[in-house]
């Protein structure tokens, strides 16, 4: 299914050439109304492949952007069992970027380019990993708010209509929910700690809540993508469908271990039967995602020193491959 040219060189495109057939048109979104997966070699319209490439490779940036953060915080772990955790979570988050990518190189993009994209600073990735990540209960803030939020928005990526997006997030989605509650489990031993641990996990809490709830991204009627990826069953519910979601789930566990949510709006709506929230900063939203954020240069030049620094790997990788396949040819 996933191709394994670390270039994407050899990655097939679809027929450019049909992209206007109307016969051909009919068919995929009658596949698409009919709940089937549409896998590489068929047929898709040319906007459906780039709004895949764009929302995939995307996703695979913010997964190894993602680690940046977390990373930072291994050699200060409190304990080994929390250090082992850690590593094991930052690697998972390593994965899910291959997954995604590979995901996207069946669909034609180049690795190469894709990296290069992000690097550059032309591609974009989830602003949640703009924030700085200042105390250990950030880590515990991470894993409960910011895996919480991705698995919400992940849980019906399983079911988009392009199958090797919706397989990839089938394992993610396993993993993101270890995420989840190691995450919740830490913050619950911050809130069941001293008076200090305590005030960490709601400082934490304070400065981690907005922007978990800006990942959903903008609001419904300022989502230009959202409509149409609806109709391709790309996304399966709207931004702001999910950010409800998530502020009804994650509310009461907040409550449960004595932090107070940092939103003077917030209140249940008996007659909605959701928990009514405050207006986002949606103007912070954006220029963070114009890469304003508090960390945005950190992040990447962390990012291409660890690419870099990984030069080596990629070209023992190759070596390897290749005397393998000569060994092949060999014993043919
Ligand atoms: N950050 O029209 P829409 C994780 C952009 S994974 C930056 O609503 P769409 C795991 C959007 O791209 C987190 N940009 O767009 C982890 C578009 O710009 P474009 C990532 C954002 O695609 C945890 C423009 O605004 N998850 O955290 C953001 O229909 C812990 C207009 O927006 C995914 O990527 C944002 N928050 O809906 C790892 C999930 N929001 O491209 C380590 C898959 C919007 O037209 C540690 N992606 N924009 O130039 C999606 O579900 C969708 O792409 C949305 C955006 C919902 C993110």
């Amino acid at each position: 299914m996933y191709t394994t040219d670390l270039s994407g060189k050899n990655a097939k495109k679809p027929e450019a050439a049909a992209a206007e057939d109307p016969v051909l048109l009919a068919t995929f979104e009658a596949r698409v109304a009919n709940d089937e997966f549409i896998e590489p070699k068929d047929w898709m319209p040319e906007a459906y492949r780039r709004t895949l490439v764009r929302q995939i490779s995307q996703h695979a940036h913010s997964e190894i952007v993602g680690m940046l953060p977390e990373g930072n915080w291994i050699t200060r772990a409190p304990n080994l069992r929390r250090k082992a955790i850690l590593l094991a979570k930052v690697q998972d988050e390593g994965g899910h970027g291959l997954y995604l990518y590979s995901a996207a190189e069946t669909l034609g993009a180049s690795r190469e380019e894709m990296i290069d994209a992000l690097h550059s600073g032309k591609a974009k990735y989830s602003t949640i990993f703009n924030y700085p990540t200042l105390t250990w209960a950030d880590i515990g803030a991470i894993g409960w708010l910011v895996d919480g939020a991705a698995i919400m928005n992940q849980v019906p990526l399983q079911r988009t209509s392009y199958g090797p997006y919706a397989r990839a997030m089938v394992r993610i989605c396993k993993e993101e929910s270890f995420h989840q509650r190691q995450g919740y489990e830490l913050m619950m031993a911050m809130m069941a700690g001293t008076p200090e641990q305590k005030r960490m996990g709601q400082d934490a809490m304070n400065r981690w809540w907005h922007p978990s709830l800006m990942m959903f991204g903008p609001p419904d009627d300022k989502s230009p993508n959202t409509e149409q990826s609806i109709r391709w069953r790309i996304k399966r519910e709207t931004n702001d469908e999910l950010r409800q979601k998530f502020v009804d789930v994650t509310v009461p566990q907040a409550e449960a271990i004595g932090l107070s949510v940092p939103d003077p709006n917030l209140k249940w709506n008996d007659a909605r039967g959701h928990y009514d929230f405050g207006a986002l900063d949606w103007e912070e939203f954006y220029a963070v995602v114009r890469g304003e954020g508090a960390v945005a240069k950190e992040r990447m030049t962390a990012r291409v020193k660890a690419w870099e620094d990984g030069a080596w790997v990629r070209e023992a990788a190759r070596a390897y491959a290749e005397k393998r396949a000569a060994a092949k040819v060999a014993a043919e």
